[in-house]
């Protein structure tokens, strides 16, 4: 498709409550939305990289950067075929996986829009909902948690995920276990802990935990290995695998049993997708994460997670466990069976709320085709 323009959208949305992981608090959600625009269709894509580089080293500003100097001159006027192809001309870009993916997505939209197609058709999807549980960021004491995830329940969220951090996990993972003792449940440490430090995890092992998330440093897939052989409770990577290779290392070296893939994470849905199917191949679980999306995407994620290998409960809440108000005219609800509906309309499936979309954006710009 012979992309006309793009245009960037730097956001700044409220959440409706603070979310803080082991690298910080945040109470307003940044990210750049992309718009493209070809053969008189719009294409929506989400990068969600954050204000502070705390989850990994992308920003909104780098993003930003990124996406106006080095992807929008690569893309601009050309006849992009495929995702594949996208993924050929911005190879010689290093990194920056979180600014690619989101332009992917937002080509991914488009060309489901051009075929009548939804991404999970594209994709290859099984399943019409996904199962799903929620993240819940570290609270003010233990039994704030317990409270916390009550409240969840409540709601119909059938598996949970705490962040925890150094000093911060043996209590309150252990609280929320003896306050619900048949929970699915996990914990994420987001890179919190070393080889050494990771003793104060010994204890977790112990409460039948789905999985641990992320213990280690990003680059650190071997010592992962190393805590993997001494722990019964699965290990999951996040941060460290960012590539199809390193999925295969990981699992060559058995330094994890499952995956949390984030399509944007790994440069864009067309990498999630190799991920998933090596993955698959193996037998080897995987789910997918989130980074607190807006509705479109959120609509990429249902998408994806509806592929068969997805087999855990993906990080994907309903719309209102993250704003009071969204971007999209759509808002994900969540069925009575933890499940959310993946749309079904062509591309993403979703609309814009351009009264939203005013309302959040700090800054905008439109790259065009020169005349
Ligand atoms: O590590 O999975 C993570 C949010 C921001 C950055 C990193 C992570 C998260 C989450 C939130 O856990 C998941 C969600 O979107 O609900
Ligand atoms: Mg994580």
């Amino acid at each position: 498709m012979k992309i006309d323009s793009i245009t960037l959208h730097h956001l700044s949305m409220p959440l409706v409550a603070p979310f803080e992981t082991s690298f910080g608090r945040e109470t307003q959600r940044e990210c750049v939305l992309i718009t493209l625009r070809a053969e008189g269709l719009t294409g929506y894509g989400e990068c969600v990289a954050t204000r502070e580089p705390g989850y990994n080293y992308e920003t909104t500003g780098t993003a930003w950067h990124i996406l106006k100097d080095f992807i929008a001159p690569l893309i601009l006027d050309q006849d992009l075929t495929d995702a594949h192809d996208f993924q050929r001309r911005v190879e010689r870009i290093r990194g920056h996986h979180l600014a690619k993916a989101g332009v992917e997505m937002a080509l991914w939209d488009l060309l489901g829009k051009r075929e009548g197609k939804s991404l999970k058709q594209l994709f290859g999807g099984v399943r019409e909902r996904v199962e799903v549980g929620v993240s819940i960021g570290i609270q003010e004491s233990a039994s704030a948690l317990v409270r916390t995830v009550e409240s969840y329940l409540e709601k119909g969220y059938r598996r949970v995920k705490i962040k925890i951090k150094p000093g911060r996990e043996v209590e309150e993972t252990t609280a929320v276990r003896r306050a619900f003792p048949d929970l699915r449940l996990q914990v994420d440490a987001n890179s919190a802990y070393t080889l050494e430090t990771a003793s104060a995890l010994d204890p977790l092992d112990e409460l039948s935990l789905l999985l641990i998330e992320q213990p280690l440093f990003e680059d650190d897939i071997w010592d992962h290995r190393k805590l993997q052989a001494r722990f019964k409770t699965a290990i999951c990577l996040d941060e460290s695998i960012l590539t199809p290779r390193h999925a295969r290392y990981a699992l060559e070296m058995e330094a994890c049993r499952n995956i949390n893939i984030k399509p944007a994470r790994v440069g864009g849905l067309s990498q999630a997708i190799m991920i998933h199917d090596y993955c698959y191949e193996r037998g080897v679980p995987v789910w997918c994460g989130g980074m607190l999306e807006t509705g479109v995407g959120r609509a990429s994620n249902l998408a994806i997670a509806s592929l068969p290998g997805y087999v855990l409960p993906g990080d994907i809440s309903a719309s209102d466990r993250y704003y009071h108000r969204d971007i999209t005219n759509e808002r994900f609800l969540l069925n009575d069976d933890s499940t959310i509906t993946v749309p079904d309309k062509p591309g993403l499936g979703v609309t814009m709320d351009e009264d939203a979309l005013k309302q959040f954006t700090l800054a905008q710009l439109t790259l065009k085709t020169r005349e």
